[in-house]
């Protein structure tokens, strides 16, 4: 994972000619990375300098299969996206998310990834772990068939996103969004979904 600015380069946005008022492009790219179907990244900066205006998931690496999670600048300091891929798998190079920021201030920020998830169904592609299989051992059905009618599809996955970030404490949480039953739904979740994209359970 890494920053990148066409105008700035990677990471240290320090260059003088920032000036208040003026507005600059920032890449999320993967860079160099196995199959992965989901990310969930925080990127920080000194809010003195800049703020973040806006995120896109344009010409993403997921390209059509991108749906969008979180595009959140709502926290001064932070900005935080997170995406998955239905139904296919990605690796090696390439932009995630753009995000424009503004300038506010004189002087130097640095951009840093300071927390980012990356996933491939249930595992964890930054963590190497492996458990060998995406479907329910309990024989529950298919994993990611939220709404139990045999198919993993857009209503499955509209009503995981819908639930993203809550706990199921959280009363607008579904419980069936909660996939691999943790007690909150995150990337992880949605991951599991989007790798089970389009499948169906036979009768
Ligand atoms: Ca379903
Ligand atoms: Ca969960």
């Amino acid at each position: 994972m890494e920053v990148w600015s066409e105008e700035y380069g990677s990471e240290n946005i320090v260059r003088s000619s920032l000036k208040p008022g003026n507005t600059f492009r920032v890449q999320l790219r993967a860079v160099g990375m196995s199959e992965f179907n989901g990310y969930d990244i925080m990127v920080g900066y000194d809010p003195k300098i800049i703020v973040g205006s806006s995120i896109s998931f344009d010409g993403s690496i997921f390209d059509r299969q991108n749906l969008p999670l979180v595009a959140d600048l709502s926290t001064l300091g932070e900005v935080r996206a997170a995406a998955v891929a239905l139904g296919g798998l990605y690796g090696g190079d390439g932009v995630l998310a753009t995000v424009i920021f503004a300038v506010t201030g004189t002087g130097g920020t640095t951009l840093n990834i300071h927390d980012d998830m990356i996933v491939r169904g249930s595992m964890e592609v930054n963590h190497n772990r492996r458990d060998g299989g995406f479907r329910n051992r309990h024989g529950l059905g298919l994993l990611g068939d939220v709404n139990g009618n045999r198919r993993v599809d857009i209503l499955d996955a509209a009503k995981v996103a819908s639930a993203y970030d809550k706990s199921i404490l959280d009363p607008d949480c579904l419980l069936g969004a909660d996939i691999n039953r943790d007690g909150s739904v995150v990337i992880t979740d949605v991951s599991i979904l989007a790798f089970n994209y389009d499948q169906s359970e036979m009768p």
